[in-house]
């Protein structure tokens, strides 16, 4: 026969990565669906197949085999009932933890419950069959090809994660008709490492670590951290919530910001990925992604995951910097980093009123030891351009991103810690939302709450906006995506008698000079009589005018070049022609 591979690109995906875990042994049971992954198996010399008509005497062989050679076992069915036969041994094989990987073929999941012969719904198998369960869609596009990588990776992985067990594949085809592919195409491949295996070298040039949401640092991490960047020539990149604090890092917000001008320092050889959810937004371009958490889990921001360290960031930090030690003692990368964040803040011309001019003003003066918590999203992403003093904390709500709670947020840590100083940030949208928090009867006189009110959500008005509201929709956004003058339309009594009845401190600004008239009272050290509200009214186009000219502080040839083609071209056509070239 001259078949080779399938060119359906999901079974590829699959091969090439069981061909990296070694998995050689398959039991393949007949049919149609399985046709594309059998053939392209059976082909490959690589590969031991086995073949067995009873699905059922099937993943028993696949017990047996897995415990007696001590190798990953694979299973090939097809659909109709096929998979249901796979009940009994994926049950041995979960209670005895043996790594049996069960790939079960199938139409593609749209076609479940139309009365189509043979199609069955293998979304949600019993509890105690497989360790994990994941589909492989159809790869209509890099999206898709990148959701399929994912799950191999982890499903296979998960094979011998934690002492392992069997897995499910719900591999989907359309029948390709073509085998023509000689040669198999690479797919990428996530490592996983506890404390216990041999660590791989870290690659030389630049490495960036890149931190994420993270809670207050310990003192050994910090010098875990440090140590390991004197090493390799390593910086830390990091935004507010990062609560970073040690000598290497670089506030990468305004560099990272930049619309016309791509510094070279934004593309890492390595990015060591640390922490949650981070709300910087900024594109990163690492060649390689390496993450270190405890939860292990492969979580692929920048989609260059290689390596997963499943353990606590000290333990990773340490070892590095113990084996690297004498390596490297320059930090040049760290020092690029901070150049480019010099020159590009020497460049902030006076911005117009709005929540960046406020943040310019005011974040360097909040009191040492203060916590500082941020709404989502404007007034993260405002405060993230400007420093803070070192010891001031940092939060937001980045972990389902709610304009919801970011008051009651605040009001619970400042519950925690009643004699520190507790300073909150937030929109009128999420003002207005989470209102009640303010009239609950523990708030205490640690708490200072700005209100910046711009009458509207400007996130749906802002100018660099995931969906295309400004340039397409203008003020039409104004009804119903943004919510534009509910609550008041920016009166200027109803927060005072709100506040003012709760027993706060109001004050209130209109421009830049009221606000440095009280911007004192705001941030003074000393806890005061009562909890401050100060609300200070902005608009749109300032908030917009003020981002617009932080994120265009230089041109570089490229950055430069890409924004011309946009303007002549527009937006909307650049998005066309990449799906062309695509
Ligand atoms: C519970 C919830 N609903 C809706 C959203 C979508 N959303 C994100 S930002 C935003 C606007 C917030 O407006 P505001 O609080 O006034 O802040 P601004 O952007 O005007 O500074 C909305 C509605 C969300 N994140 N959470
Ligand atoms: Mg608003």
């Amino acid at each position: 026969m001259n078949t080779y591979y399938t060119d359906e690109r999901n079974a590829q995906i699959l091969i090439a990565i069981m061909k990296e875990h070694g998995i050689r042994k398959v039991i393949a049971s007949p049919g149609t669906t399985n046709i594309c992954l059998v053939a392209s198996l059976q082909q490959d010399s690589f590969f031991e197949l086995f073949s067995c008509v009873d699905e059922r005497s099937a993943a028993y062989m696949a017990c047996g085999m897995a415990a007696e050679s001590g190798e990953p076992v694979a299973l090939s069915c097809t659909g109709a009932t096929a998979s249901r036969n796979y009940v009994p041994g994926l049950t041995e094989a979960f209670y005895r933890k043996l790594p049996v990987l069960a790939i079960t073929s199938s139409q593609p999941n749209n076609k479940i419950g139309h009365n189509i012969a043979q199609v069955t719904d293998r979304r949600f198998p019993l509890p105690d069959i497989a360790l994990m369960s994941v589909q492989l869609p159809i790869v209509k596009d890099s999206e898709d090809e990148w959701e399929c990588e994912i799950a191999v990776n982890k499903a296979l992985l998960e094979l011998s994660h934690r002492g392992g067990g069997p897995i499910h594949i719900n591999l989907q085809t359309m029948y390709s008709h073509d085998y023509s592919v000689r040669e198999l195409p690479p797919a990428r491949v996530i490592h996983r490492y506890t404390t216990e295996d041999t660590f791989p070298e870290l690659p030389h040039g630049k490495i960036a670590i890149f931190v994420g949401a993270h809670l207050t640092w310990s003192e050994r991490l910090t010098k875990a951290v440090e140590r390991f960047c004197a090493c390799y020539n390593a910086t830390v990149i990091y935004d507010q919530t990062s609560n970073y604090a040690g000598k290497y890092g670089v506030n990468m917000c305004l560099v990272g910001k930049q619309m016309q001008y791509h510094a070279d320092c934004l593309a890492p050889d390595v990015a060591v990925h640390i922490g949650d959810i981070s709300g910087a937004a900024v594109p990163l371009r690492p060649k390689q992604v390496w993450r270190v958490n405890p939860d292990g889990e492969l979580r692929d921001t920048f989609k260059k995951l290689t390596h997963v360290f499943e353990m606590r960031e000290e333990s990773f930090f340490e070892k590095y910097a113990e084996s690297g030690a004498g390596r490297n003692d320059e930090r040049s990368y760290c020092d690029t980093w901070e150049d480019e964040d010099k020159q590009l803040r020497a460049l902030i011309p006076d911005l117009p009123f709005s929540s960046a001019w406020i943040a310019q003003q005011t974040a360097l003066k909040l009191p040492e030891g203060s916590s500082l918590h941020l709404g989502i999203y404007n007034s993260l992403r405002t405060w993230n351009y400007f420093s803070l003093p070192n010891s001031v904390r940092t939060y937001s709500n980045v972990g389902g991103f709610g304009i919801d709670g970011s008051m009651s947020t605040l009001l619970g840590a400042s519950l925690a810690s009643p004699d520190k100083l507790f300073f909150g940030v937030v929109g009128d949208l999420a003002f207005f939302y989470d209102l009640n928090s303010l009239g609950n009867r523990h708030v205490g006189k640690n708490i200072r709450l700005m209100l910046v009110n711009n009458g509207t959500g400007f996130e749906m008005k802002y100018y660099r906006s995931a969906a295309p509201i400004l340039s397409q929709f203008g003020d039409f956004a104004d009804d119903f995506f943004a919510a534009h003058g509910h609550f008041g339309k920016q009166s200027r009594d109803l927060v005072r008698h709100y506040a003012e009845d709760l027993g706060f401190q109001y004050l209130t600004a209109s421009n830049k000079d009221e606000y440095l008239s009280s911007m004192n009272t705001f941030i003074q050290p000393e806890l005061t009589e009562k909890p401050i509200l100060f609300e200070v009214f902005t608009d749109e186009d300032s908030e917009n005018s003020a981002q617009k000219l932080l994120d265009n502080l230089r041109v570089s040839a490229s950055g430069g070049a890409k924004n011309l083609a946009k303007n002549l071209i527009g937006s909307k056509n650049i998005q066309k022609i990449k799906r062309i070239l695509k």
